[in-house]
């Protein structure tokens, strides 16, 4: 992708995720009709809706010719990655946003014939911008986050996870996976798959694993995970592919063998 064209993608993304931020913190204790989705723990309300559409709306408006990948579906049926395409997830961490009215961010991962370029995930409440370009590092706000530190051993990991491995459908037995947990320093669960890659750039998790996520929750997490020198694949060590839900690891490079080796062995 030509990069002044792509510094002027990036400097607009910026804008309209900062703007839809703003109009989400002006109208989140409004009434937020929240449905239910594919279960009763997965939620959507009138402004993860609204959210999207701010973002179709400017998006076909300024750059016709590209095109939107979006969790509520306002976007484009695609078939291939081919073009520029936005991935966005308008909010990630509804049940967060429904429930704490915090941790929950905008993510929007910019991809030219299938390369990630532009990845940003906003904390919409701390005001936090992780953002990043390929091949030009990874920021939180103004800071260059530095390349991920090595690591040696899984005893002194962090990984983030979410009870979806203790499902029935799970993809890793269950007591293998209390068999991993024992093996690392701890666990967390922060309940937004994007705010989890960006914390894994930063280097305050090691990893991050879960089952099932979409384009959105990783398309601009991706970005910025690489930039630091960080590994994504589904469990099975494949690339992930960008229009299929994948089971997913994202972690520090030095962790990333060694943990799909472990979850190799409890794999179903
Ligand atoms: P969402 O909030 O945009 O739905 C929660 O652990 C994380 O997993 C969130 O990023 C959430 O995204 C994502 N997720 C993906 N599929 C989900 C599902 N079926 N139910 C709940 N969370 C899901
Ligand atoms: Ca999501």
């Amino acid at each position: 992708m030509d990069v002044m064209l792509r510094d002027e993608i990036y400097d607009q993304a910026v804008k309209w995720v900062l703007e839809a931020g703003r109009i989400i913190r002006e109208k989140m204790h409004d009434p937020l009709d929240i449905e239910i989705k594919s279960n009763a723990n997965d939620l959507v309300t009138k402004l993860d809706k609204e959210t999207e559409q701010f973002f179709v709306r400017k998006i076909k408006e300024k750059y016709s010719d590209h095109f939107i990948l979006g969790e509520e579906g306002y976007g484009d049926e695609l078939s291939s990655l081919d073009g520029t395409i936005w991935i966005i997830d308008p909010i990630d961490g509804t049940m967060n946003f429904v429930h704490q009215k915090r941790n929950f961010a905008i993510s929007v991962g910019i991809y030219h014939d299938g390369v990630g370029e532009i990845g940003i995930i906003y904390d919409v409440m701390a005001n936090i911008v992780y953002h990043a370009k390929k091949g030009d590092g990874a920021y939180k706000d103004d800071v260059r986050l530095p390349k991920l530190m090595k690591k040696t051993t899984i005893n002194e990991a962090i990984i983030g996870m979410n009870h979806f491995w203790l499902c029935e459908n799970s993809l890793v037995d269950e007591r293998h996976m209390q068999h991993f947990v024992k093996q690392i320093r701890g666990t967390r669960t922060y309940g937004s798959a994007a705010l989890e890659f960006a914390y894994t750039a930063e280097g305050i998790i090691d990893g991050y694993i879960s089952m099932r996520l979409s384009p959105w929750d990783v398309a601009a997490g991706i970005v910025l995970v690489n930039e630091v020198g960080g590994r994504t694949t589904d469990i099975d060590g494949n690339e992930l592919h960008l229009l299929k839900k994948s089971a997913i690891l994202t972690s520090n490079s030095d962790y990333h063998q060694h943990i799909l080796e472990n979850l190799q062995k409890g794999r179903k």
